[in-house]
């Protein structure tokens, strides 16, 4: 059947990947560090001038880190070496401006040397995140500054033992300290830094090393905060190109270079530490999907750790990732593809046999005769199990080939298509497919389309146990509670008194008036299973008819402003600098809540969600009770709370002292207030 003649391997379909890209690409899910002077002023961009002596760990330490970075399954962790405010964690010669004028340990602590050698004495890769960006820098927007900027870098590739990851953070330029002289500098990021001397001292040191961000990048930024890529994801694309960052989640298929996506996210909403956000560590359910759209969507995963003031990472972070790492694994446990009959419509060579693709060997691949890029791989079980995911993987080292492929299953003797995914587009390094469960003893995979021959090395199949995702409970303008369940096959109850709601409680059977102050907690509950999902709390303050708006006049749309949905949003006319608010009476309030518009800033694709407001001052009844900076609300406009010392009131004033770049016209997507 097969030629005596040694068939080679198919021609590489360019670009494709370094080995070191390879290499990464394997760690799949490594940790992030955010720690800093940032931790003990809780803040999330400081300004620069934060007194060093606030940094003050009561307790560090960098191998409880590691520990829970080893049970969470991470294969490396990246630290903030430098945050925008300038503060430096290691012993540096560069600037005052760091632990060495700290009262911890007397000034003569060195987190990056102590997390190097944890990671390195436990077998995890280690990487520095080192921010362009320096509000403490007197020099900062001059030349004299980048001399410092490099310097501190090769401080850190030199001293630190082996590196696998250097992140230039993109946050350019813009207000700080700097020195004293508080004021605005801008700089030409792809010019000012002079990243490309910056990356040859790092790779002379570091051959391996994988580079973020900058100019002459090996990994692609996703383009969002939120930890997910598309589920069409090339590793390609052209750093020339000017694509907007927001499609980075699909990466190019026709893209010049190998640069495959890596999805940054925190565990909770900001990036460090604050006590405020205990009860907003992202849930079981959502960072297990997140797992499925970033590794299962060909895309690495960088999990935020805001590492605590004591020094140490958060029992309830700790506790969540290890119970997400264990769900993954149970879900991926068992490959039912292990020992099936693999067949396939075309076949190269014996060498490149069907069975290449559950033979554990991620370097043996099935691949077709050149000309051939529409065939299918078939799967015989001994018996009729139940499977509900899907593990592929393309051999990358010879380029992403895969453009689209159909799943159908036997049943009954006929071939059906599994629902989404009768036909669906990506494959490359990894691609993980979820569906409702089949009960089925053979499984077909079509490949309909692709760059070249088709080379895939590894197929599996699983059954994942259930895994209900909590409810989303919402409350609208008409104080319309809605609760909607994780699971469309599963119920939801709750309670209204803040306690624990099981299945003795309330069951949710449509939405009900909630025209006061309350806090619903609600969890989905699945009857065949007997299982629960995680517990949804949800805090409504005053009703939205408590609200009316006094300034400006006549504003359009107003009721979005309080209808608990950050997608309808409000815009006000150019010029306009400030919003005031009026209640139905004085109440004590402690708190107010601004979300930017949610809607996503995809180009012609949805509406733009720019316009956030950076800069504020806020009143309350004339008084001013909290100024300060919404930061890094560009790259995550999460909900933005400001706390302030209580003060009874009834009239707010929210003054916009500026916009994200500059807009003539700020948008707000929902406001509140937090009451005693
Ligand atoms: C952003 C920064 O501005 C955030 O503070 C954070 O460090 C994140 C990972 O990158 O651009």
């Amino acid at each position: 059947m097969f030629s005596c003649q040694r068939v080679p391997a198919p021609e590489p379909v360019m670009p494709i990947p370094t080995q070191a890209q390879i290499e990464w690409q394997k760690m799949e899910t490594y940790a992030f560090v955010h720690f800093g002077l940032n931790t003990f002023n809780d803040m999330e961009w400081g300004y620069g001038n934060s007194p060093a002596s606030t940094f003050n760990p009561t307790d560090l330490d960098c191998n409880q880190w590691v520990q829970v970075f080893k049970q969470a399954g991470m294969k490396g962790v990246i630290l903030t070496a430098k945050h925008h405010d300038g503060f430096c964690l290691w012993q540096t010669e560069t600037t005052d401006y760091s632990v060495k004028n700290s009262p911890w340990k007397d000034g003569k602590g060195d987190v990056v040397r102590e997390l190097s050698e944890a990671c390195h004495e436990n077998g995890l890769k280690f990487g520095i995140y080192l921010s362009p960006w320096d509000r403490n820098n007197t020099n900062y927007g001059y030349d004299e500054y980048v001399e410092t900027f490099h310097a501190q870098m090769k401080e850190l590739v030199s001293n630190y033992g082996h590196l696998f990851e250097y992140w230039f953070d993109g946050a350019n330029g813009g207000n700080g300290w700097y020195g004293g002289a508080n004021e605005t500098r801008s700089i030409t990021p792809k010019t000012y830094y002079r990243y490309e001397d910056a990356c040859k001292v790092i790779k002379s040191l570091h051959s391996n090393v994988m580079i973020f961000g900058g100019t002459v990048p090996d990994i692609l930024w996703i383009g969002n905060e939120e930890g997910w890529a598309d589920a069409t994801h090339w590793s390609m694309f052209s750093t020339d190109s000017n694509k907007h960052y927001s499609l980075h989640t699909k990466g190019d298929e026709y893209g010049k270079q190998w640069l495959p996506g890596e999805c940054d996210v925190s565990l909770r909403p900001g990036w460090f530490y604050h006590a405020r956000e205990d009860h907003q560590v992202k849930s079981l359910y959502n960072l297990v999907d997140l797992y499925y759209r970033s590794v299962g969507h060909n895309a690495n995963f960088l999990l935020n750790f805001p590492v605590a003031l004591n020094g140490k990472i958060h029992p309830i972070d700790s506790a969540r990732v290890v119970e997400w790492r264990h769900a993954i694994d149970n879900e991926l446990k068992n490959n039912l593809f292990a020992n099936a009959e693999v067949t396939a419509s075309n076949i190269r060579s014996r060498k490149f046999k069907p069975s290449n693709v559950n033979d554990g060997d991620w370097d043996t691949y099935w691949a077709t005769d050149d000309d051939v890029t529409y065939a299918s791989l078939a799967f015989k079980l001994k018996d009729k199990q139940k499977i509900n995911r899907l593990m592929l993987q393309e051999y990358i080292a010879l380029g992403q080939r895969v453009k689209s492929f159909m799943i159908e299953i036997l049943d009954d003797d006929k071939w059906v298509s599994v629902y989404p995914y009768d036909t669906t587009t990506t494959i490359g390094y990894k691609r993980l497919l979820r569906f409702n469960t089949f009960e089925t003893s053979e499984v077909r995979i079509t490949f309909l389309d692709a760059r070249g021959p088709l080379c895939i090395n590894n197929v599996e199949a699983f059954y994942a146990p259930t895994l209900l995702a909590e409810p989303i409970i919402t409350r609208n303008f008409s104080n319309i509670v809605t609760i909607k369940s994780g699971d469309e096959n599963a119920v939801v109850f709750y309670t209204l008194d803040g306690s624990q709601p099981d299945k003795s409680s309330v069951l949710y059977t449509k939405p009900f008036e909630l025209n006061r102050k309350a806090v619903v907690t609600a969890c989905t509950y699945d009857a065949d299973s007997d299982k629960y999902s995680q517990i949804t709390t949800a805090q409504f303050d005053i009703p939205s008819d408590c609200y009316s708006v006094v300034y400006p006049k006549n504003i359009k749309n107003a009721n979005y402003l309080f209808d608990g949905n950050g997608y309808s949003a409000v815009y006000l006319d150019k010029g306009e600098r400030e919003i005031s608010i009026k209640l139905d009476k004085d109440y004590m309030l402690s708190g107010f809540c601004y979300v930017p518009n949610q809607q996503r800033d995809v180009p012609n694709q949805q509406r733009d969600a720019a316009n956030h407001i950076v800069d504020y001052k806020l009143f309350v009844d004339n008084k001013l009770v909290a100024q300060g900076e919404f930061s890094n609300v560009k790259a995550n406009p999460v909900q933005q709370t400001i706390y302030f010392n209580p003060i009874k009131g009834k009239e707010i004033k929210f003054v916009v002292e500026s916009i994200l770049d500059d807009a003539d016209r700020f948008c707000i997507g929902d406001l509140s207030v937090i009451t005693e």
